[in-house]
């Protein structure tokens, strides 16, 4: 009775040991700007659960989906200030802020999440760009291939002339080449801007079709296949400096992992979120000619240059890195 006791005692103040050593671990606020539902919220509860497992409780995470800690347009500043210790950032919503990551962005048709989210975190690593240097990048990653989701259909590229469409991005120089007007907002603003018919329709990835409800409005899907956007997850400098080398560790050998797992959520996710608006809503689904496919590439090729020229400017090997892209695209695509 003796010896249980005092094994009870010793396991008593195991658990309080553990329980204070949890208490003088450190908590982080992690911002992000769309609503719960969406993928980079989705990916960022999964990343705060396996951030708490691997270092057992020694990092909390507490997440702000939806802005409520910040926005889609002061997610950048409120990192560097420490507002928040994490943020989610989509990079298309800074224009000229993120001239290397801006590569991702370009119309060079990645088929897939998974290769355009590998291929952005390797690229990343490899060049370091002066861009990122005064935050910590915790992961990357990118939307799907952007489609034309709508109001009225677009059967053919000629439907889209005078159409209000919601972009962002390198899509809003391609719209405006295909004669639709493309309205540059972040994608928290849309619902709005759909309701009150500020806007036709949008261009983005599908799964905003069940995690926004677009596909209640936007009954009209043509595929185009047009640029993923880049997000970076980072974190404020000083806040990361603080961090125990353990728990550094844990994050960096968690960034690549990330990067992977929300390519293939979402490579999975919109497959589901298409079936799900064809299933709730009948939502249509246009396919384009090889014609206009290539009018579509042929819109693209002056932004690759374009963007060879800001490269240059903010001293970055633009041709090198865009090989690099390609060359790691074809690889990554062909698993
Ligand atoms: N940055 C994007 C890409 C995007 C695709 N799905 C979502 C969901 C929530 C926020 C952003 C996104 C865009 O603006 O279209």
């Amino acid at each position: 009775m003796r010896k249980l006791l005092t094994l009870l005692a010793a396991a008593m103040a195991l658990t309080g040991l553990l329980a204070a050593t949890a208490l003088a671990g450190t908590m982080v606020t992690y911002a992000n700007f769309p609503p719960a539902k969406t993928f980079p919220c989705v990916q960022m509860e999964r990343w705060k659960v396996e951030v708490e497992k691997r270092t057992n409780g020694e990092l909390t995470v507490q997440t702000f989906p939806g802005s409520t800690l910040l926005g889609p347009k002061n997610m950048l500043r409120g990192v560097q200030t420490g507002q928040a210790d994490i943020g989610c950032i989509s990079t298309a919503y800074y224009p000229g802020v993120f001239p290397f990551m801006d590569v991702v962005n370009l119309p060079v048709a990645f088929t897939t999440t998974e290769a355009a989210s590998l291929t952005m975190w390797d690229l990343y690593l490899k060049y370091q760009p002066a861009e990122l240097k005064d935050v910590k990048v915790l992961t990357l990653f990118t939307s799907a291939p952007s489609q034309i989701m709508s109001k009225e259909p677009v059967k053919a590229l000629d439907d889209l002339s005078g159409m209000p469409l919601r972009a962002s991005g390198t899509i809003l120089q391609i719209l405006s080449g295909l004669g639709a007007h493309g309205v540059g907002m972040p994608m928290s603003q849309t619902p709005e801007a759909l309701q009150k018919g500020v806007v036709k329709g949008l261009v983005s990835s599908f799964d905003v079709l069940k995690d926004f409800n677009f596909a209640e409005s936007c009954r009209y899907e043509t595929i185009t296949n047009l640029p993923v956007y880049p997000f970076a997850v980072i974190m404020n400098k000083a806040k990361w400096d603080s961090l125990p080398d353990d728990v550094k560790k844990v994050l960096d050998d968690l960034g690549r992992e990330q990067s992977q797992w929300t390519g293939q959520y979402l490579d999975n996710h919109i497959k589901e979120s298409l079936q799900w608006s064809k299933d709730q809503y009948q939502v249509e689904v246009f396919e384009l000619t090889g014609a206009e496919h290539d009018k579509i590439k042929e819109l693209g090729t002056p932004l690759v240059d374009e963007w060879k020229v800001a490269a240059a400017k903010a001293d970055i090997d633009a041709e090198t890195v865009l090989a690099d892209m390609l060359a790691l695209k074809a690889k990554y695509e062909a698993k």
